[in-house]
Order: C-alpha cells, then sequence, then structure tokens
C-alpha cells in the first residue's frame, strides 16, 4: 500500500490515516507531497489522486481518497486492528466524534492552521473559541462516557482525527482549562500527542 500525504507539519488531513495505518502495522510506502505550491502542488497529487488532494491511499490499482474514507477502509480491510470500538454504542459515538471533526469546527481551522514548526499565542477570535468551548464539552462528555484513556475507551479513529486539534491548541497557547474543562479533556489532549505513533510523525515534520 502506498499513502500519498501533503508536508507533514501542516498536512492534518494526511495525519489522520497515517495514524490509521501505523497502529494498523502493516508496511506502507509514504509519498509527500509539498503542499503551499498551487497548480504545482495539484499537479503532483493529480499523479496519484482523482481529488487533486491529499491524503490518498494507494492499494493495487485502488486509490481512495479523504481521510474518512481512508480510515473506513483500513478499518474494514484489517477488523483485527479494531480501529473503531468493538461496543456498538461506543462505535457510533467514536463515528459520530470524527464526523462531527471531518464536517465542523472550521473557525477553529481557519483561524489556527496545524503548524507543527510554531509556537504562538493567539487571541482567538468569538466563532474560535466557541469551537473550542464545543470541543471541550464533548471531549469531556465522551472521556465520561468510555472511562478512557481515548475518547472512546481505547485508541481509535475518532482519536486520529482529534490528534491535530491538540496540536492546534499546543501551538496557539490554548488552555482547555478556560474553556470549560474540568481537567479530563486537557489531560487527554496531552495523552493524543504522547502517542508514539504521533511522536514518529512529528519527529519526520
Ligand atoms: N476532506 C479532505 C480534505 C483534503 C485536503 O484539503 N487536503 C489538503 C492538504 S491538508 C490539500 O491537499 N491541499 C492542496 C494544497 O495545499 O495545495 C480529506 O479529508 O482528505
Amino acid at each position: 500500500m502506498e499513502l500519498v500525504i501533503g508536508t507533514k507539519k501542516w498536512s492534518t488531513w494526511s495525519l489522520r490515516p497515517w495514524l490509521a495505518l501505523k497502529r494498523v502495522g502493516v508496511p506502507f510506502k509514504e509519498i509527500e507531497i509539498e503542499l503551499r505550491r498551487g497548480d504545482a502542488t495539484e499537479a503532483d497529487i493529480a499523479k496519484h489522486s482523482p481529488s487533486k488532494l491529499a491524503p490518498a491511499l494507494k492499494d493495487g490499482d485502488l486509490v481512495v481518497w479523504d481521510s474518512l474514507a481512508i480510515c473506513e477502509y483500513l478499518a474494514e480491510k484489517f477488523p483485527e486492528a479494531k480501529l473503531w470500538p468493538a461496543d456498538p454504542e461506543l462505535r457510533a459515538l467514536a463515528r459520530s466524534a470524527a464526523a462531527e471533526m471531518h464536517s465542523g469546527f472550521s473557525s477553529l481551522r481557519g483561524e489556527c492552521p496545524m503548524d507543527l514548526g510554531l509556537v504562538k499565542k493567539a487571541d482567538l477570535s468569538e466563532a474560535t473559541q466557541k469551537d473550542v468551548r464545543k470541543i471541550t464539552e464533548r471531549w469531556n462528555q465522551l472521556l465520561k462516557r468510555s472511562g478512557g484513556p481515548f475518547l472512546l475507551g481505547e485508541w481509535s479513529i475518532a482519536d486520529a482525527f482529534y490528534t491535530p486539534v491538540a496540536t492546534r491548541f499546543r501551538t496557539y497557547g490554548v488552555h482547555l482549562s478556560d474553556y470549560g474543562d474540568t481537567g479530563a479533556a486537557g489531560a487527554y489532549c496531552e495523552r493524543l500527542l504522547e502517542t508514539p505513533e504521533f511522536l514518529a510523525w512529528e519527529a519526520e515534520a
């Protein structure tokens, strides 16, 4: 298998399936394409994927694009890796959380882009503060339900989707205690940034 990814320090979308593939544990080839070069980036990604966006997974002559679709493909192809929780209710909640991240929190995403080489105190807009409050509430709610240590118990695709969020909080000096956290969400945020898989990505970024 080959995973086409964007520049590691910036590409939140690429980080998610990369973490999932590392959890699966099968060898894969990585094709890193430099982002933010306009048409040149698009042309380079188009050699691999019809979406012209990173990430894309190549498995034989099959190309799967979009981070969530790639994670779902991996979960089906490697059921023993347990990329979603085994319990149907926890699995439904994990899918809800991943989908909510995939389609939402646009203010946070726009205002606080992932940049693993940056530390910067940011004055967050009202809309982004609202996103942070909602994420804090969601993390606390789900951690309480599952008992942790990850969002829905054992590490799952939902955690892959929130790892880039944790890097944004670290980069922009966002303290979850200022947004209603009583401790669990902040500890979870740190836990996401301490997994061996994320540390390996960061070391290569
Ligand atoms: N919803 C897509 C989004 C993919 C996406 O926007 N990828 C960005 C990189 S993170 C990209 O390829 N941008 C092209 C560029 O920077 O020129 C997914 O989840 O895979």
